[in-house]
């Protein structure tokens, strides 16, 4: 095994010691791109059946055929929780799905958006326009930084703020530690509230209680959301969410008619019916164990 996952008879085969015995393969045509970053390793795959892939360090971000599903939730799901976003800041997700989706929101007047990996950026620009394709909305800042660093030095500044992380394996780690959620509340203004890539509770149950955990004892309201990704082992993905103020588990604004018919996955309906989880996971969120 490289960290550019395993190839065998034309499949990629998504292995990682995070998802021992598991994983999803897809039959691939073309490695596209495949470099070193300062970072990590970054592979672009044309698939035979789900357009183009991005792997990084081995792990799927993204396919074109089901990239919708993460990157709307990640986006509407938060900035539709929120009365009335204006300050918006994103961490990771540097392919620019979210941002796509964020960048809809008329009423969102400033978007900073920080990636550590400038590479990330450059090869999805190149090999994924219809997701890299909001960079230059004027109301959009782009900071090649350390996210953990970048909210340090961010006090009451944001009225939501995404992190659309990879794994909690290489540059990603440190955006799942207590000290991170903690800058995280201090970066928002009075009534903001977070969203963070939540893992899955069917892989990962002690990471989805660890942040669940954090985000407890940090915020008077918490919520986690569930999240369909076929192409992410184990199907599903969840989203952790902190928040100052609003209550996050309905819209709190209509969803615009114009904007709702952009969209292929996200809904008012939706947006209520992904916080309807497990009974095992519904125990996780009170504290109860797993
Ligand atoms: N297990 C994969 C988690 C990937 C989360 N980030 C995806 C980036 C898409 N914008």
């Amino acid at each position: 095994m490289t960290n550019s996952g395993i190839i065998d008879k034309g499949w990629f085969s998504e292995i990682c010691p995070m998802w021992e015995g598991i994983a999803v393969s897809l039959k691939v045509d073309k490695l596209l791109y495949s470099k070193k970053s300062r970072f990590q390793q970054i592979d672009l795959y044309q698939t035979c059946s789900h357009g183009r892939m991005l792997v990084l360090d081995g792990i799927i971000q993204l396919t074109e055929q089901d990239e919708f599903s993460y990157q709307e939730m990640m986006a509407h799901l938060p900035l539709f929780s929120h009365p009335n976003p204006k300050n918006v800041l994103v961490i990771g997700g540097g392919d620019g799905g979210v941002l796509r989706e964020i960048n809809r929101h008329d009423d969102v007047c400033v978007i900073d958006f920080c990636e550590i990996d400038e590479e990330v950026i450059n090869v999805s620009k190149r090999f994924l326009p219809s997701m890299a394709c909001g960079f230059d909305d004027p109301r959009v800042t782009v900071h090649i930084k350390d996210g953990a660093a970048f909210v340090r030095d961010h006090h009451g500044c944001y009225d939501v703020i995404i992190v659309d992380s990879s794994d909690p394996v290489g540059p990603g780690e440190v955006l799942f530690e207590n000290q991170f959620y903690q800058d995280l509340k201090r970066a928002l203004k009075p009534g903001g509230l977070i969203a963070t890539q939540g893992e899955s509770f069917f892989l990962h149950p002690d990471w989805v209680e660890k942040l669940i955990g954090i985000t407890r004892s940090l915020f008077p309201i918490y919520a986690y959301a569930n999240i369909i990704v076929p192409t992410y082992t184990g199907g599903h993905i969840g989203m952790c969410m902190g928040s100052l103020g609003p209550k996050l588990l309905a819209p709190a604004r209509t969803v615009p008619q114009v904007l709702q018919s952009q969209l292929k996955y996200y809904s008012s309906g939706v947006h209520r019916a992904a916080f309807v989880l497990p009974y095992f996971v519904e125990k996780m969120l009170k504290g109860e164990g797993i």
